[in-house]
């Protein structure tokens, strides 16, 4: 009989000297085994057979008083000697079904895929499991031939979730730069319905250094347990239901001047990795709502900031093989310290390069918050793994103006939302704001706007200073934060001495302290000049088809 398995932690073995250094691997083994991981995979990929078949048969030794599996990675040959649960096959590997032949239905095999196709054969040729990879960049294996990151690991979930019966049944683990850091957002992301019924979702995380490149591999394990064990933050999080009769009296209202007292105490930190042209305006606005801004495109210090509390922007504005790499950095330091991150794709679909990053980006880790316009909003889709629906694709080249109505674009937004587990917010005349459960459509704002450099970037900005400061309740929050900027774009444009969209931005910024000011000293007046409205149902356009 094939032995059960429970995939959550698998541990991969390591043996060179940069994560095992001087120690025995068996006694490290052990270790993890104590704190519970849950099958284990002999990987060295140098040893001589001898050697791979003496350590092999002292890991099975070890694992066997813990009950738990023992796989080879790539040699048949020493698991029959060894006479362990199964093994583990890469690509350029003996294939599943020589491996099958040789092992026969008891054993488990399993197969490294990194695309459909590959899934599909392994599936086929009789594969218990899949380890789907590389998720992200890792220094345990340099070689691996792609970075899918999320999306890439969805996409074949959902292939097997569409196939046949052995597709649905097969095991799934991830692999590649699964830490405890961000391990949680790795399984909820994971989880992320596509559709309207349950998905498949990822069996387990497979870890290397994790747990064997770390001095006290026993606990290092049972944190890794205990994280895949209990609810992630980001799913924790209470979301308020909102209704649209509960929208015009005290939810909204309240909420946001919660939220705009929020930032004004606790003066949140604002690391904007933004734009060169936007860099002042942002700083001064940022200023003006009463967050602490932080300019540095150095990822190096993103760790030290991270740990302040606040907000991480992400924008593209300045795109650069360089800046990608200290994004990924900061991304990956605020995910680490659950501080919110907002992505601003600017020009996003523009050039191949901008579409690239995109996909570099979302890959890279967590977003609390994808805000764009419409067209931005849409080359997300596409880099989350959308097919756009032909006409769409064809009118997006054409003009400038909008391509879609209110209803429209809130089906799109919620979409993402809800494929991405994040929220996402289309910037225009009339915003779309979702969660993937709630989707809200606001009607504030002003055209001057939409004039002047820099004020979509700096809307991300304090954004992510209202997520910060509000992290109990992030919809709402970034809902807040969105209403005070545009309502003093109102107030700005409606003043005298403005004349255009240049004396607009000094009188923007002043609005913007002065809506602060007003709610920190009692006059709430222009909360009440929200125009909001809840999108429900939100209908099906077909705009966008699952890939
Ligand atoms: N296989 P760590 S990535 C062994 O993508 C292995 O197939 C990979 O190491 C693949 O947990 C990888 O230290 C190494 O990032 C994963």
């Amino acid at each position: 009989m094939k032995p059960q398995v429970e995939y959550s932690l698998y541990l991969v073995t390591d043996s060179t000297e940069a994560l095992l250094g001087d120690r025995d691997l068996v006694e490290v083994v052990e270790q993890a085994l104590l704190g519970g991981v849950t099958i284990v995979q002999y990987r060295d990929k140098t040893s001589d057979t001898g050697d791979l078949v003496a350590t092999a048969t002292a890991l099975h030794e070890k694992c066997k008083l813990h009950n738990i599996p023992l796989v080879i990675n790539d040699r048949v040959d020493v698991a029959l000697a060894v006479g362990c649960e199964g093994v583990h096959l890469g690509q350029d590997d003996m294939d599943v079904a020589s491996a099958r032949a040789i092992l026969g239905p008891d054993r488990i095999i399993g197969a490294t895929v990194s695309s459909i196709e590959e899934a599909r054969k392994a599936v086929e040729r009789g594969a218990d499991y899949l380890g789907i990879g590389t998720l992200y960049a890792t220094n345990t294996k340099k070689n691996t031939k792609d970075i899918i990151g999320i999306n890439g690991i969805r996409k074949i979930l959902k292939y097997l979730d569409d196939a046949d019966e052995p597709s649905q049944k097969v095991k799934t683990v991830c692999i590649g730069g699964v830490n405890a850091s961000n391990l949680q957002r790795v399984l909820y992301q994971l989880y992320a319905p596509s559709s309207l019924s349950k998905p498949k979702t990822i069996d387990g995380v497979a870890v290397v250094s994790a747990i064997i490149g770390v001095r006290d591999p026993r606990t290092a394990a049972s944190h890794l347990r205990s994280l895949i064990a209990s609810p992630h933050p980001f799913a924790a999080t209470p979301q308020p239901t909102l209704d649209a009769s509960k929208l015009d009296d005290s939810t909204l209202k309240q909420s946001v001047i919660r939220a705009v007292k929020a930032v004004h105490e606790t003066s949140p930190l604002s690391h904007n990795m933004t734009n060169l042209v936007v860099q002042n305006i942002s700083a001064n606005i940022a200023l003006a709502i009463g967050a602490s801004p932080i300019m540095s495109n150095n990822g190096a210090e993103a760790p030290d900031l991270a740990k302040l509390g606040g907000g991480l922007v992400i924008n593209m504005g300045t795109v650069t093989p360089e800046a990608l790499s200290n994004h990924r950095k900061a991304i990956e330091a605020y995910n680490a310290a659950g501080g919110p991150v907002v992505l601003d794709p600017v020009g996003a679909g523009a050039t191949s390069a901008r579409k690239e990053a995109l996909t570099f980006l979302l890959a890279s880790g967590y977003f609390d918050l994808i805000k764009g316009n419409e067209r931005e909003i849409m080359a997300v889709a596409r880099a989350s793994g959308f097919t756009l629906d032909d006409t769409t694709q064809q009118r997006g080249v054409d003009s400038g103006t909008s391509l879609f109505s209110t209803p429209q674009k809130a089906y799109i937004v919620s979409r993402i939302a809800l494929r991405e587990r994040t929220i996402v917010l289309m910037t225009g005349a009339v915003d779309l704001i979702s969660n993937g459960t709630h989707t809200l459509a606001i009607a504030n704002g002003h055209p001057y706007l939409g004039m002047v450099t820099g004020s979509g970037c700096s809307l991300g900005t304090t954004i992510s200073a209202y997520l910060a400061a509000n992290k109990e309740g992030k919809f709402l929050a970034a809902v807040a934060g969105l209403l005070h900027y545009e309502i003093a774009a109102e107030d700005a444009a409606k003043r005298e001495d403005v004349r255009g969209p240049g004396t607009f931005i000094p009188a923007f910024i002043d609005e913007l302290y002065l809506r602060r000011v007003d709610v920190v000293e009692g006059r709430k007046a222009w909360v009440d000049r929200v125009k909001v409205e809840v999108v429900e149902p939100i209908g099906d356009f077909g705009l966008l088809r699952e890939a």
